[in-house]
């Protein structure tokens, strides 16, 4: 029995499971299917029950990603997920600087013998997006080590939202049956070239013991248009690496966070974002 068998196998006795990540996105009229991956390697458990609907091994714009959430904050996973790679073929997505990728989240439930799709459930927390210049003329080979990735754009609370109980904007963006999608412009000003976009959602409604749940996807992108513009190094920022247990943003992890008295640390429409400043590449 490996890990992931060992892991759902206890989760399941525990509780429903039901945790994902992108699954696809839309780029100017072009609908690009993520690239969810190891649902088809579960052996005697899973191998046959798999009804996510997406093939293994497609060619993809995605990474591959695997469901299951990411506590580890110093793991190599916070860059791209585990394990990352690309698909074989993997493709890039044409996207001109200026217009708009709306990204889609669905989850996966698991019984023992059936793997389904499902809607995203988490609610509470931020939703950050960054990218990465490639060096090459693509992203193949390359995984996003250093101090790469510049933030383009972060969403927390909701206008309404009284406090940090929310709602969050990744309820409405993510959860449920009519979940808007995830949008996010690229910089007008970006100059081309092959990019990484990292989607990266933090589900603060977490036990204290583990922290805050950090659900990451990558892409491949090829940037066109005119611009010209680039971050400096003072926005470029590691994963891992850049993120501490211990930023107010993500210390105030807790189940806490939904249920019961409301204790001081939510009691604030003022959330306090993890990572470096966002980048206004905007002409
Ligand atoms: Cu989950």
């Amino acid at each position: 029995m490996n890990f992931f068998d060992l892991v759902f196998i206890l989760s399941w006795a525990a509780s429903a499971i039901a945790h994902g990540g992108v699954y696809t996105y839309s780029i100017s009229g072009t609908l690009y299917q993520g690239n969810p991956w190891h649902i088809w390697d579960y052996g005697p458990f899973y191998g046959d029950g798999n009804s996510s609907g997406i093939p293994a091994g497609i060619p993809s714009i995605q990474r591959r990603w695997y469901f299951w959430p990411i506590y580890d904050i110093y793991s190599g996973n916070m860059t791209c997920n585990f394990d990352g790679a690309e698909t074989n073929n993997s493709l890039h997505a044409s996207v001109m600087a200026g217009s708009t990728i709306v990204a889609q989240y669905n989850a996966l439930n698991f019984t023992l013998t059936t793997v389904d799709k499902t809607i995203w459930y988490h609610q509470y927390g931020p939703l950050l997006v960054y990218m990465a210049h490639c060096p090459g003329s693509s992203c193949e080979g390359f995984h996003g080590t250093g101090a790469v990735w510049f933030k383009i754009a972060q969403y927390g609370l909701t206008s309404e939202a009284p406090n940090l109980r929310g709602p969050w904007l990744q309820a409405s963006m993510l959860t449920g049956e009519n979940a808007t999608g995830w949008p996010v412009s690229i910089p007008s000003g970006l100059r081309p070239g092959s990019y990484l976009i990292r989607h990266e959602v933090i589900n603060l409604q977490s036990s204290k013991d583990y922290g805050p749940q950090f659900y990451i996807e990558c892409a491949q992108l090829k940037v066109e248009g005119k611009g010209s513009m680039f971050p400096g190094a003072e926005y470029m920022a590691s994963f891992p690496g850049v993120y501490n247990y211990s930023d107010p943003g993500l210390a105030l992890a807790g189940l806490e966070i939904s249920d019961g008295d409301l204790l001081p640390v939510y009691n604030t429409t003022i959330y306090p974002f993890p990572g470096p400043p966002v980048w206004d590449g905007e002409i």
